[in-house]
């Protein structure tokens, strides 16, 4: 009885998260296939990687908890199911990507939330976009939520040490970890800045090696 009971379980999160698991290949696909469309022309792309991810049942319940969701609000109150990160070279790609996304005619901006300018109290910086998006199943179609996460490598590189130290600890990191973290939170401003500042000399370089590689592949 208990095997059957689970595996009910198991279909009811599958058909929840099913359409997630469409819209993040999906959406992937896409910023995926512009940066390809971006260095086919031989053009500077401020999109440097694309990454996306489910949430994972775990989470979702951790976060159920955490913010007092019940299982029949999930989909309209946790806007983060679907997650698509975008990584920058540089802090200046960031609002191109934005604008990017506001012009797109297939997905809809329900709002932004700058965490650039308003870095959290942990020292997270990231610029995250939550749209509408929309799928086809077999059922027909349906929308749904999904968080797009645009930030720079190094943002990229401090968040993900500090996420695996928030699961490492439980949230609970200890003060010292969390003033070393605030510290390298400020390095990596100074890090962005520092790049930006010799972004022209970056991308000539970059240009050049991508024409050396097209010139070798067209031998
Ligand atoms: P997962 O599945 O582990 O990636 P809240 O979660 O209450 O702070 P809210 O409104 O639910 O806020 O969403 P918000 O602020 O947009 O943040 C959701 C996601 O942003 C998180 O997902 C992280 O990916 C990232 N994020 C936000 N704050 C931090 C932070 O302080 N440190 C790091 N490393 N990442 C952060 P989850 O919840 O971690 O889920």
């Amino acid at each position: 009885y208990k095997r059957q009971e689970s595996s009910m379980e198991i279909q009811i999160w599958r058909d929840l998260l099913d359409p997630y698991d469409l819209a993040v290949r999906e959406l992937t696909t896409k910023f995926e296939h512009l940066r390809y469309e971006y260095k086919s022309r031989g053009l500077y792309c401020p999109i440097e990687q694309v990454t996306g991810r489910v949430k994972t049942i775990s989470s979702i319940l951790d976060k159920m908890q955490k913010k007092q969701i019940e299982m029949a609000e999930i989909e309209e109150r946790m806007e983060d199911i679907a997650g698509i990160r975008i990584i920058c070279q540089f802090v200046e790609d960031i609002p191109k990507v934005v604008n990017m996304i506001r012009s797109r005619r297939d997905m809809t901006v329900k709002h932004e939330k700058d965490y650039v300018t308003h870095a959290k109290t942990s020292g997270y910086r990231s610029y995250h976009v939550i749209v509408n998006y929309g799928v086809e199943l077999m059922s027909g179609p349906k929308t749904i939520q999904a968080e797009i996460q645009i930030r720079t490598m190094g943002m990229n590189f401090w968040s993900t040490i500090e996420h695996s130290l928030q699961y490492k600890y439980k949230q609970n990191i200890p003060d010292h970890l969390r003033e070393k973290l605030l510290k390298s939170a400020d390095a990596i401003v100074v890090l962005d800045s520092e790049m930006s500042s010799v972004r022209d000399e970056i991308m000539d370089a970059q240009n050049s090696m991508q024409h050396q590689t097209n010139l070798v592949a067209e031998i």
